[in-house]
């Protein structure tokens, strides 16, 4: 507990310094006949190899990009290729030592990486093996297509597969490794441990931090590489990474059998530039990348800079770096140096380097010089080495063929209904347990025996006593209490799930869901995260694609901006990216705010809607909330769980009985009829529902109309049937929340709702939200989010006037037009 490591003022008031260790830079020195004594010829010659097939498939797409054709096969490549000619070594030199259980991430520059891991992969796994795995990925979709001329051994088909499946998914075919959904920036394959690259800079680090967490927590093999480019070093989401990566609590507070350092590389692939921009010399200020370790921990990282223009260099530190994760002293940062002859892209003028310097660099050319190397020490003639370039030619033309066919390799039809990306944007499963075999680590053996639990137990379920009276709020389950019912449950479930975020654990939780947790959970299975809101939700991403489940909270909607590259391009993206492949069991609980003025009462649900592939809830009562928090833990995809901080200490009023105690799910999509009625349509999202039905209550006693009101409960999915229903019934409907009006996603279900039921319509749908303006402090926000009279007003003024009624403020069109040219 950090309960006893007390913050003694006599020791952090010592004057002292702090003492650096040397940084290694390019220190490998040995020779071929040395690194004869630990590998075979073979061996060696491989590495040639693996590094002229990258150069010829990325001399071949570079072709295809300027020209159009390549060797007489014809194609118009309109998408991406940015291409890392002149980076082989490095890729090849990383791959040697890994295995199928040691995981890469990378970037928009990952062809040479996805390829030298996966022929590293191939020479590693036996026949039955690579054959198993070419039959079950996408049910043999891609082996079908190179197997019909197949020649040679099993591990040449598997090369053939490797090279097909990677260009087929560059062009978009539906065999490709993700089937066309990925693309040349996205392209990976988990069977041979190539796991998701990324076209956000900077975007893999905290993700591939996350995967390491996954192996850390659950015991598994082998280790995570993060690639990522020396221009992403200045990346707020890099930064969170390693600030996440480097915790004191791995070392300090996990339990012994956790205890230890992530296995994780964070691998700066340094080719010295961004797109055009200098990171050294221009850009960033650490002259040498390796310096970044030196400010994260003690350990420095580890970091060292190596010479990734020798394969062999960057073979040996990955091989030195892995016994220090398998000590549990990781993670290390690597600054491997590289250079790309290629431009950025193929459309590149190079316009901001000299040709000089490509040229200085193409002398040092690792394919060229390695190869010389190896003759000179007698491992192969030059004949061999001539062979090599040959044998890619040919493995590449062959592969090219195929994937330019479209008859042979067709893209998915993504226009008719149920296609492939309709059937891949969700995994939509209900799966109890991620591993069903083991059992949870927990420290109270049953979960009733748990303090929280058991105070509960004192508490009515309900709002109401046996007699209909309503009881005090503090004496009742709470929306509060439901959650963490839910959430407990599943963590005596499912030995994979975390939770994590700011105070996460001896806090309780930013608002208490959490209090008794963290009696029940060991350290790895609960812990505080740093103040960083994009690892939080980065790592999630990567523990959920390796196959955990995960709970992260953000203390504060406002703070989801700092988490938006994750949230908006990660979490949502990568089951269709990956073809269908991945799952991400992952559950972002993210509360509204209300009286802390602009930059902590924001409902901004309506970005997350906006985001295709998240799935978007709201519940408005405890019932709610246990029920909907249960089928997003039981679930395999993204979801942002929307809570509101007015609505915590809330009791059970609408079904009866109160709050089960035991397990039960509230679908998503299905809203709630929360009162019947037959005048006007009231559909709410969250808090405003306790406001529309004091507004309701004035309508109904006052103006004798009667209102049907609904929860939406859930924005993605939703079901429209209900709704539509009641429209047909009242033929009116106000939707409310507490978002900003404009662009609030409830003008989208105004709009749908418009659409669906226009004829059965007497007024216009309307919407009435928050003002757009900041949030202003406490005492001024009953003039910003909706209030009863708010509710009165509008529905008099747009929907159906009231006798007598006279509105408080001015809700008018002419006001309306007004606001709207002053963008108020
Ligand atoms: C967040 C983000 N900003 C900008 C870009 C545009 N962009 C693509 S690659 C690149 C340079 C990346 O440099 P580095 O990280 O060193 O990788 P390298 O391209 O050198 O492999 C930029 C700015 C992007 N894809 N993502
Ligand atoms: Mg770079």
């Amino acid at each position: 507990m950090p309960k006893c490591q007390v913050v003694n003022p006599e020791d952090v008031r010592k004057s002292s310094r702090i003492e650096f260790t040397p940084i290694p830079i390019n220190q490998y020195n040995k020779s071929i006949k040395d690194e004869l004594k630990r590998n075979s010829k073979e061996d060696l010659i491989r590495i040639q190899r693996d590094m002229v097939i990258i150069r010829t498939f990325e001399n071949m797409l570079n072709e295809i990009k300027l020209r159009g054709s390549y060797m007489g096969v014809e194609y118009t490549h309109k998408g991406p290729a940015h291409l890392s000619i002149g980076q082989e070594a490095a890729a090849v030199g990383q791959a040697y030592h890994l295995g199928i259980d040691d995981h890469i991430f990378g970037s928009h520059r990952s062809h040479g990486e996805i390829l030298a891991k996966s022929l590293s992969a191939i020479e590693k796994l036996d026949d039955k093996t690579l054959m198993q795995v070419m039959e079950n990925y996408f049910d043999g979709q891609c082996l079908k297509i190179v197997e019909k001329d197949a020649e040679g051994a099993v591990k040449d088909l598997a090369i053939d597969f490797l090279i097909y499946g990677t260009l087929a998914e560059i062009f978009g075919r539906e065999a490709g490794l993700n089937k066309g959904m990925g693309g040349s920036m996205h392209a990976f394959f988990p069977p041979f441990g190539v796991y998701p690259n990324n076209a956000i800079v900077g975007g893999s680090c905290d993700i591939s931090v996350g995967a390491a967490l996954f192996k850390k927590v659950n015991k598994k093999p082998g280790i995570v590489i993060s690639n990522i480019g020396d221009a992403s070093s200045s990346c707020g989401p890099v930064w969170e990474g390693l600030c996440f990566a480097t915790m004191d609590q791995f070392k300090k507070l996990w339990d012994e059998s956790h205890r230890g350092g992530l296995p994780l590389i964070i691998n700066f692939y340094n080719n010295f530039y961004g797109m055009g921009g200098q990171p050294k010399g221009e850009t960033m200020g650490f002259g040498i990348l390796a310096r970044l370790g030196a400010g994260i921990n003690p350990e420095q990282m580890h970091a060292e800079r190596v010479d990734g223009y020798n394969p062999l260099a960057v073979a040996d530190a990955i091989a030195r770096k892995r016994d220090i994760l398998e000590n549990g002293d990781g993670p290390v940062l690597l600054d491997t140096i590289t250079y790309r002859y290629s431009g950025h892209s193929p459309s590149d003028q190079s316009s901001y380097r000299e040709k000089s310097e490509i040229e200085a660099w193409q002398e040092h050319d690792p394919a060229v010089h390695f190869a010389k190397e190896l003759v000179k020490a007698n491992v192969c003639d030059d004949s061999t080495i001539d062979k090599l370039w040959q044998y890619a030619k040919e493995l590449v033309v062959k592969a090219c063929k195929k994937a330019v066919d479209l008859t042979l390799s067709p893209r998915a039809d993504l226009m008719k209904q149920n296609n492939l990306l309709e059937q891949i944007m969700y995994s939509n499963q209900n799966i109890d347990s991620m591993e069903p075999d083991r059992k949870p680590d927990v420290l109270i053996p049953a979960v009733e025996e748990n303090p929280r639990i058991k105070s509960l137990a004192s508490r009515s379920r309900s709002a109401f006593d046996k007699n209909g009276q309503r009881l005090k709020d503090t004496r009742c389950i709470g929306v509060r209490d439901a959650i963490f019912e839910a959430i407990i449950d599943r963590f005596y479930t499912d030995p994979t799930l975390v939770a994590y975020g700011e105070e996460n654990r001896d806090w309780g939780g930013a608002f208490a869901v959490y209090r008794g947790l963290t009696e029940a959970l060991p350290y790895h299975r609960l812990f505080n995260s740093p103040i960083a809101e994009a690892a939080i939700a980065g790592t999630a991403v990567g523990y959920a694609l390796e196959g955990g489940r995960v709970l992260i909270e953000l203390m504060y909607c406002d703070f989801l901006g700092r988490a938006g590259d994750e949230v908006f391009n990660q979490m949502c993206k990568w089951q269709s990216m990956s073809g269908g492949l991945l799952k991400m069991p992952l559950v972002m609980r993210v509360s509204v705010g209300s009286k802390y003025g602009a930059q902590h009462s924001q409902d901004w649900t309506a970005l997350c809607t906006h985001i295709p592939g998240l799935k978007v809830v709201f519940p408005a009562t405890p019932y709610d909330a246990k029920g909907l928090m249960y089928s997003a833990l039981k679930g395999t995809d993204p979801v942002i769980f929307f809570e509101s901080q007015r609505l915590y200490g809330y009791p059970e009023e609408f079904v009866q009985g109160g709050v089960p105690k035991d397990a039960y799910e509230v679908p998503f999509g299905e809203p709630a009829i929360r009162k019947e009625g037959t005048d006007l349509t009231i559909l709410t999202i969250g808090a405003a529902l306790y406001r529309a039905l004091d507004a309701v209550k004035e309508l109904e006693e006052k103006y004798g109309i009667s209102c049907e009101v609904i929860d939406a409960r859930s924005m993605v999915p939703f079901n429209y049937d209900k709704v539509t229903e009641s429209v047909k019934k009242t033929r009116k409907i106000l939707l409310a929340s507490d978002a900003c009006e404009r662009g609030s996603f409830l003008h989208t279900m105004a709009s749908t709702i418009n659409t669906l039921a226009f004829d059965e319509l007497d007024a216009p749908p309307v919407v009435l939200g928050a003002r757009n303006w900041i949030t202003p402090s406490d005492e001024m926000e009953d003039a910003f989010f909706p209030y009863p009279a708010d509710f009165i007003d509008t529905v008099h003024e747009h929907i159906l006037p009231l006798k007598g009624y006279k509105t408080k403020r001015d809700c008018s069109c002419s006001e309306l037009i007004r606001r709207n040219r002053l963008a108020i």
